[in-house]
Parts: structure tokens; C-alpha cells; sequence
């Protein structure tokens, strides 16, 4: 074959192949290599056939067969594969060429590596690729991190493989240097892990507070996941057509019959890590790992479930339909805290690693083609776009002027959730997120404050006076701080001078 390839991938598995696919349909040839040949053979044989696809079983030859600049896109496993590869693959490239990593890679492995490779003069992008099997076919939501010039070579290719939202934009941009990409789609599943957690206490709460059946719920689903709700979603779409599923063995729902343990492979984890590491609060995403968690130690629970007596579950008495409806603004509320935690993180991962993100542009592509799409991203857009300074989304007066007349409805949905016995760890979470935000004044930080100080001569600083909110400061704008000798009689109070 005398075909060059306009790019090269490297993975034949679902990812690998299926965006191969969707790259040959849009008009490029595209170069295949796999570590285990057999499975590059299986797919040129099978549903590669007859399609532009170049198959390579030797790195050497696969390099060979790329058009230069060689563009190179990686579809393994995250961590030494990605290592692996990129050791293989370096001595065999020009100057000027450029690896792309499209797996979910960790994003500070993604400023080693950009940073590795720039010094040998290999460009580099770290991507996230979102949408799973079907988007990587059709066109999944894309978030290219790396040198810009990195991303001309491929802004065609990817703009051409990428999904389009409803209005036609492509839902891929430049997100920023070196790890932004990956940090924005670790990010992104985060608020994934988040909004799949609020689903599933609604449901939960369908269930056992309700008393409906999983063909029920999956109808409530379907509703509202209408054109023009404000749910509307493809999370939702997704969990109305599985709950209706009927297993094979009889008539019962497939859903009943799963195990209730959900895998996780990481990114949730890492989203939580950094929020931890950068101070942010995300309890709201926190709560689906630990959740997740918490699936996962099936044994405790059947042991615990045996000794603790918790409410057998109090079943709502008054009108379904006026919970039912509910329950639907108590979920939008929560969803919003999520995301407004999910983007308040991606805003000081910009400040840390100075990633420079635009929170509007990120929203707008994350409308199409990934796990998180939705009508409502529409609406983060458009915040952004009215106002790119937004301090938290909350602040968004499209958001605030929802929540300010709908947040007792989750206040609601969280009581005669508790009352049926039904733990809504993520709803309480975006709740209590909200409380939290909008206190200008936190007692329980008070208190701890004189805890700290009270044992360990830590200090504190003060306030105006009970319902004046702002820090004391010097003249010249430094916290004043104070501590009390607690030990002494009279307890003293000094000013501490640094
Ligand atoms: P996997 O994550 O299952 O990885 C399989 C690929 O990695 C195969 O090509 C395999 O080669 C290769 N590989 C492994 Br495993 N260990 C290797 C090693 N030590 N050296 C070289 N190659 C090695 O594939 P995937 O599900 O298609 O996902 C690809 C990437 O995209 C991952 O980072 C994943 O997290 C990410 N992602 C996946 C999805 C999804 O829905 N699956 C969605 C979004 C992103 P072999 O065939 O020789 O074993």
C-alpha cells in the first residue's frame, strides 16, 4: 500500500478502533497499530474492512506510513502503556512531530510528559475523550491540552471527528497548555460520578419512599427528559431506557436484579484528590466516590444491615404528584451546587497550573457528544458569556433567582427522603453546599476556631461584631489575630504580632 496516513492511532480497543472509524469516515486515512497484532488484524478483517485503514504490526512501519508531521494519537491505558509508548515511539520521530494521548491520563503525568517531550522537540497534547463507544464512533466531545501550535496540526481532525451540539458548533476547542485538557476531562468526570449519584438517590427514593416500580421511575425519567425540561439530559435519557429493561430470566426489572456495586476506575478519585489539594469544597462529587465506596463493601453492609435498625421507611402518604414534581426542582438545585463545586475547581486548577480556561467555552463544549451532555449546559454558557468573572455559578443570576425560590424544595426532598429511610448522601451534600456558600457568617467555624485555639494556641482572627461579618484588619489591610491563654486566670486575650 502506497497510502500515507494523515494520522496514526495507536489501540484497537473500543476507543481506539471506533474513533479510527470515525476519523476514516470523515475522509482520512488513518494508520492502526496495536501492541497485540492479532487485534488489529481482527479489526481490519472486520469492521475496518474495505475502509481506509492502514494496518501496522511493526512500530517502525507504522511511523513509516504517517504523512509528516506525523500525528500520532495514543488509545491505551492510562500510566506505563502511555510511558511504554512514548519511550518506543520517540527515537523513531522527527523533530516537529506530535504524540497525542487520548486516554484518561492522570493530568500531572500530562505536564511531565509534555514538558519531557518538548525538550526533545516532539510536540504533545494531553486530550480528554469523552462519550464512550458510541461518541468515539459518532463524535465525542473533545479537550485537547498542549502547545497551540500542537493543536493547528489537528484543529481540522478534530473539529471534522468531534460531536456537534444541538445549534451545530463542534464540541471541541483549545483548552488550554500542557495537563489543562486532561484536568478539564478528569473534571468532567467528576461531575459525571455527581450527576449519576443525584439520579440514583432520586430513584432510590421513587422506590422505597414511593413504593413505585423501576417501570415507574423509568417513565418519570422519560418525562423528564422532555425537550424543553430543564433536565433534560443524556444521563437521564440513558437511566429511563435501562430501568425499563426487562431481565431474561422473567418478568421482573434488570435493574433489580443488578448488584448494587459500582466500579470506578479513578478519574472521581482524582477530581476529589486535587479539590483537596488546590482547598476547594466538592462535596456534592465527593459524595458519589465515597458512595461508590461504600457500593463496593458489599459485606459490611449485608453484616451492618443485620444490626443496625434504621427507619424501615416511612412511605409518603400525601400527594404523589406534588413530590413527584418535587423531587424534579429538588434535583435541578442539587445539579446546579454540583456543577457550580465542578467549576469553582476548574477555576483554581487555572490559577495553580495556570491552565488560563474559559469556563464558558468548556460548558459549551461539554453540550454535545459526552457523558454530561445536556440542556443546561446551554445555560452555563450563557452565564459565562454574560459575565466571564462569575464568581461561583450560584452567582449567576439565571441560577441564584431559581434557587433562592426553589431551595426549600430539596430541603423537602431530603427529609421525606430520610424519613423513607433512604440516604441522600449527594443531595443533602448540594444542599448543605448552598447553606454553606450563602453564609456570611459559619458558627460552626467559629467554634472551631476557639477549639483550635483553646488546645492548641492557634490562634484566630475576629470580626466586626456579631452581625458584622467582615475580618478585622490593620491599617495597612493584615489580618489582626488574637489568641486567649486559656490556662491563665482571667483568660487574657493578646494580639499576636508576626
Ligand atoms: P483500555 O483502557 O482497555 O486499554 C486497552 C489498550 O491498552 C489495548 O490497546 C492494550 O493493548 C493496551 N495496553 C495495555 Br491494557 N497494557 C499495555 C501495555 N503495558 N503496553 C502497551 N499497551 C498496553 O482501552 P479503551 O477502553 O479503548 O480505552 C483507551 C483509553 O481511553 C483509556 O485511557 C481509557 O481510560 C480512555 N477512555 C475510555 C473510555 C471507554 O468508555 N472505554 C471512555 C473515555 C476514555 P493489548 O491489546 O495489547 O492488551
Amino acid at each position: 500500500m502506497n497510502k500515507k496516513a494523515d494520522i496514526g492511532v495507536i489501540g484497537m480497543e473500543v476507543m481506539g478502533k471506533n474513533l479510527a472509524l470515525n476519523m476514516e469516515s470523515k475522509g482520512y486515512n488513518v494508520a492502526v497499530f496495536n501492541r497485540t497484532g492479532s487485534k488489529t488484524k481482527d479489526f481490519v478483517e472486520g469492521p475496518a474492512k474495505g475502509k481506509n485503514i492502514i494496518p501496522t504490526y511493526e512500530l517502525q512501519n507504522f511511523v513509516d506510513v504517517l504523512k509528516r508531521p506525523r500525528k500520532i494519537m495514543l488509545m491505551v491505558k492510562e500510566g506505563a502503556p502511555v510511558d511504554g509508548f512514548i519511550e518506543n515511539l520517540v527515537p523513531l520521530l522527527d523533530k516537529g512531530d506530535l504524540i497525542i494521548d487520548g486516554g484518561n491520563s492522570f493530568f500531572k503525568d500530562t505536564i511531565r510528559r509534555n514538558k519531557e517531550l518538548q525538550e526533545k522537540g516532539i510536540l504533545f497534547i494531553g486530550t480528554g475523550v469523552s462519550g464512550g463507544e458510541e461518541g468515539a464512533l459518532k463524535g465525542p466531545a473533545i479537550m485537547p491540552g498542549g502547545q497551540l501550535e500542537a493543536y493547528k496540526l489537528v484543529e481540522k481532525i478534530f473539529i471534522d471527528i468531534s460531536a456537534k451540539a444541538e445549534d451545530g458548533e463542534p464540541c471541541v476547542t483549545y483548552i488550554g497548555p500542557d495537563g489543562a485538557g486532561h484536568f478539564v476531562k478528569t473534571t468532567h468526570n467528576g461531575i459525571e460520578y455527581g450527576d449519576m449519584q443525584l439520579i440514583g438517590e432520586c430513584a432510590w427514593f421513587f422506590k422505597k419512599g414511593l413504593g413505585m416500580n423501576s417501570g415507574e421511575i423509568a417513565d418519570i425519567m422519560a418525562e423528564w427528559n422532555g425537550r424543553n425540561d430543564i433536565l433534560r439530559s443524556y444521563l437521564i435519557e440513558i437511566t429511563a431506557d435501562s430501568m425499563k429493561e426487562k431481565h431474561k430470566a422473567g418478568d421482573g426489572y434488570l435493574v433489580d436484579i443488578v448488584a448494587d456495586i459500582t466500579r470506578m476506575k479513578g478519574t472521581g478519585t482524582w477530581t476529589v484528590q486535587s479539590a483537596l489539594e488546590l482547598l476547594v469544597p466538592i462535596p456534592t462529587i465527593a459524595s458519589a466516590v465515597f458512595s461508590r465506596e461504600m457500593s463496593q463493601d458489599k459485606d459490611i453492609r449485608l453484616k451492618m444491615a443485620k444490626l443496625l435498625k434504621i427507619p424501615a421507611g416511612e412511605k409518603f402518604s400525601g400527594d404523589k404528584k406534588e413530590v413527584i414534581d418535587i423531587a424534579h426542582d429538588a434535583l435541578y438545585i442539587a445539579k446546579i451546587s454540583s456543577y457550580a463545586q465542578g467549576l469553582a475547581l476548574l477555576q483554581a486548577a487555572s490559577k495553580t497550573w495556570n491552565f488560563n480556561l474559559n469556563l464558558g467555552e468548556i460548558a459549551k463544549i461539554w453540550r454535545g457528544g459526552c457523558i454530561i451532555r445536556a440542556q443546561f449546559l446551554d445555560e452555563i454558557t450563557k452565564s459565562y458569556r454574560e459575565n466571564p468573572e462569575l464568581p461561583n455559578l450560584l452567582a449567576a443570576p439565571r441560577f441564584s433567582s431559581f434557587v433562592n425560590k426553589n431551595l426549600w424544595k430539596l430541603g423537602r426532598f431530603i427529609e421525606i427522603s430520610h424519613k423513607a429511610g433512604v440516604p441522600v448522601l449527594g443531595m443533602a451534600s448540594s444542599y448543605d453546599y448552598i447553606l454553606q456558600i450563602a453564609s456570611s457568617i459559619m458558627f460552626s467555624a467559629q467554634v472551631a476556631a476557639l477549639q483550635r485555639d483553646y488546645f492548641g494556641a492557634h490562634g484566630y482572627f475576629k470580626i466586626g461584631g456579631e452581625n458584622q461579618p467582615e475580618i478585622i484588619t490593620t491599617s495597612d489591610g493584615k489580618i489582626r489575630e488574637f489568641h486567649t491563654e486559656w490556662m491563665i486566670k482571667g483568660r487574657p486575650e493578646k494580639e499576636i504580632t508576626k
